[in-house]
């Protein structure tokens, strides 16, 4: 399961276009006010948000040493202050499968 975990984390990787649609170029961990929707990791935005490539990118982050998500405050889905964490991908996952609840809406 693990090993398909990482193949699929990596295709998606690979699929995924560069994030670079914010005007303050690539964000990093000081970059405040993007948040639109916590829980949109990629920050893809759209008519659905949240979907299996935040999780497997925020999976991907936390554990594998993924690329830094585009805006650190939408990967704080369980918005406790700290951005991408286990508990973050955790939240998502529970909220995405197992009925757990929303994410908070952004500051
Ligand atoms: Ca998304
Ligand atoms: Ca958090």
């Amino acid at each position: 399961m693990k090993k398909l975990l990482q193949v699929l984390t990596a295709g998606l990787l690979v699929l995924m276009p560069a994030c670079s649609d914010d005007e303050n170029g690539p964000t990093g961990g000081d970059d405040t006010g993007c948040c639109v929707i916590r829980g949109d990791v990629d920050h893809s935005g759209g008519v659905l948000p949240i979907d299996i490539v935040d999780l497997v990118y925020l999976a991907a982050y936390v554990g594998w040493d993924g690329p830094e998500p585009p805006c650190l405050e939408e990967s704080d889905v369980d918005g406790d202050g700290e951005a991408a964490t286990v508990s973050d991908r955790d939240y998502l996952r529970d909220y995405m499968f197992f009925g757990g609840p929303e994410p908070p809406a952004c500051p």
